[in-house]
């Protein structure tokens, strides 16, 4: 048992990243862990004894206590260190929670799943199911139309919406996808990049 917050991720995965912004933002005391998917190192037998599940991001807390699931990670850390991420009113609240479970069923999917394939696993467009383009393009039409009467996907101010989101929307370039049609989508990437503090990513910018 540790008296500190562990954060198991790989750098490579938007999963990750969520939980780890949403602790620096937060300014949690907190152990990164880095493992390398590529090299398996979330199937070994003394990882999965931590998470049977075998996946990053994985969030041992001060505890003992472990917990998966990048979004419910995020949400926990609020939870239980505060801050303004939630709002706190049920029907805003419920906005944010929205966007968190389209995100997982209708965004991460195509646009995280071709940009492993194509920038991490080397596989041309032929062996992606070719589904995967245009509904990842149809997911940043939906952002596009959002973020051009609102600076953020859930009010007027940054929440866990625009984390999840920005994880893989801001490196779909790498996936094939591009945002040079969805001008309030790149804004509103360069946006929460400044709010989270995280070197922005030239070529959504
Ligand atoms: N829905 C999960 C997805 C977790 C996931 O797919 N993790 C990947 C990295 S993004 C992983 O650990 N892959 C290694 C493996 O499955 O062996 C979440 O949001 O945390």
């Amino acid at each position: 048992m540790s008296d500190r917050l562990k954060l198991y991720g790989d750098p490579i995965s938007g999963n990750c990243l969520k939980t780890k912004w949403t602790a620096d933002y937060l300014g949690l005391d907190y152990d990164w862990i880095a493992l390398d998917i590529r090299k398996g190192e979330t199937r070994t037998d003394e990882f999965l004894a931590i998470n049977p599940f075998g996946q990053v991001p994985t969030a041992a807390l001060a505890d003992g206590r472990i917990l998966t699931q990048s979004n419910a990670i995020m949400v926990y850390l609020v939870e239980a260190h505060g801050g303004d991420l939630l709002p706190r009113d049920p029907y805003d609240r419920a906005q944010v929670f929205k966007w968190l479970f389209w995100e997982q069923n209708s965004h991460e999917p195509y646009i995280a799943g071709r940009r492993f394939r194509k920038a991490y696993l080397g596989h041309g467009d032929e062996k992606i199911d070719a589904e995967w383009l245009p509904r990842g393009e149809a997911a940043l039409g939906l952002m596009e139309r959002t973020l051009q009467d609102t600076d953020y996907l859930a009010g007027d101010r940054l929440t866990l919406a625009d984390i999840a989101l920005v994880a893989y929307t801001r490196v779909a370039h790498e996936g094939g996808f591009d945002l040079s049609g969805f001008a309030s989508v790149r804004a509103w990437i360069a946006r929460v990049e400044k709010d989270l503090s995280i070197d922005p990513v030239s070529e959504a910018g």
